[in-house]
């Protein structure tokens, strides 16, 4: 006997991952429903080796429905989770719409599992941003043992963070480049392809972006709130996997060694460290995968308890879909969710 989950947003890039994932975990499911809006209703989408048809949200009774994992955007999320949590069934939202309020917890679980515990406030569970989910990966282990003090992080997010359009739009730019072709500009501010753009999402009153507030926002959230955050997000023309270049300023003394043997046993973490040609790992490797990986670990000379770290990971998988079905999971796993009576 299983759940009962849907899966709003399943037409787009993360909920066509969900719907992946789901199969391939062999999540307990009796029955998974596809929702998206009435534009969307009967095309097909994949689950496992099944199409599924898709139901329009408006016209969905959640009642009976245990799990609903959301991947529509903020907005949808805002008017949608309330309604679908008074329904009795636990939203997990990839959306930023919960992210910062204080009775929703926001969750990775290799960091932060007990948080999920908080989930009955609202019956709403966040998924964090994809360039914070793997950041929080591979520095918990670090912080348990040295406590961070200070990071910085660059990171080089992959167009798949902007949706199907965003792809589209590096797809098409290249190759208009290589036909001599016009470049057509919709989704980025600026060229994409064979370029690199400082710019996600929308600009905040002190010249940050929200991208990069969000990476500070929710590191503190789900991490450690004395830790300080700052960071530069940038969009570079690469179709699946954010990369972040961190520097990372300990309260106690850590070797690069030391960090290596760390993150090698950490939940979720792959190092890949060796010091030659092609030793680390990139993005376009990380496509497809569930790890976190972390490459180029070395010590800052420059402070007194630095390290440098390259942390990638497929934005769309441990990013946001994987994220939030191992979610999904922690809550089965702790008895959190009640399971259905036998048909
Ligand atoms: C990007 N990180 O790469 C964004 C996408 O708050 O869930 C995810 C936005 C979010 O553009």
């Amino acid at each position: 006997m299983g759940y009962k989950v849907a899966v709003v947003g399943a037409t787009g890039n993360v909920g066509r991952e969900m719907l992946e994932i789901l199969a391939e975990r062999g999540f307990p499911a009796d029955e998974v429903v596809a929702l998206a809006s009435r534009r969307s209703q009967g095309t097909e989408v994949s689950f496992g080796d099944k199409t599924l048809k898709i139901v329009a949200l408006d016209q969905y009774d959640f009642n009976g429905t245990d799990i609903c994992l959301m991947s529509a955007g903020g907005d949808i999320s805002k008017e949608w989770s309330p309604k679908i949590a008074a329904a009795g069934c636990v939203v997990i939202d990839n959306s930023s719409a919960y992210r910062y309020d204080p009775d929703v917890p926001l969750v990775v679980p290799e960091v932060n599992a007990d948080a999920v515990e908080g989930f009955r406030k609202k019956n709403i569970i966040a998924n964090p941003n994809c360039s914070t989910a793997q950041l929080v990966v591979a520095l918990k282990p670090l912080h348990d043992v040295a406590t961070i003090k200070r990071i910085v992080v660059s990171t080089y997010q992959s167009v798949s963070g902007a949706g199907k359009e965003g792809m589209d739009e590096l797809f098409k730019q290249s190759r208009a480049v290589f036909v001599a072709d016009e470049i057509e500009r919709k989704k980025f501010t600026k060229r994409i392809a064979f370029n690199v753009i400082p710019h996600i999402d929308v600009f905040m009153e002190d010249g940050s972006t929200k991208e990069e507030w969000k990476v500070m926002a929710e590191t503190k959230k789900m991490l450690d709130p004395k830790i300080k955050v700052t960071c530069t997000a940038v969009r570079v023309p690469v179709f699946i996997g954010h990369a972040e270049a961190v520097n990372i300023e300990f309260e106690k003394p850590i070797t690069a060694d030391e960090a290596r043997d760390i993150l090698r046993e950490a939940p979720g973490c792959l190092v890949i460290d060796k010091h030659e040609d092609g030793g680390y790992i990139t993005p376009y490797e990380s496509a497809g995968e569930d790890a976190t990986y972390i490459s180029r670990i070395r010590e800052d000379q420059t402070l007194d308890n630095g390290l440098n770290i390259w942390v990638v990971a497929d934005n769309l998988r441990k990013g946001a879909a994987l994220n939030t079905v191992q979610i999904a999971e922690l809550l089965i796993n702790r008895g959190l969710l009640k399971q259905r009576d036998a048909a």
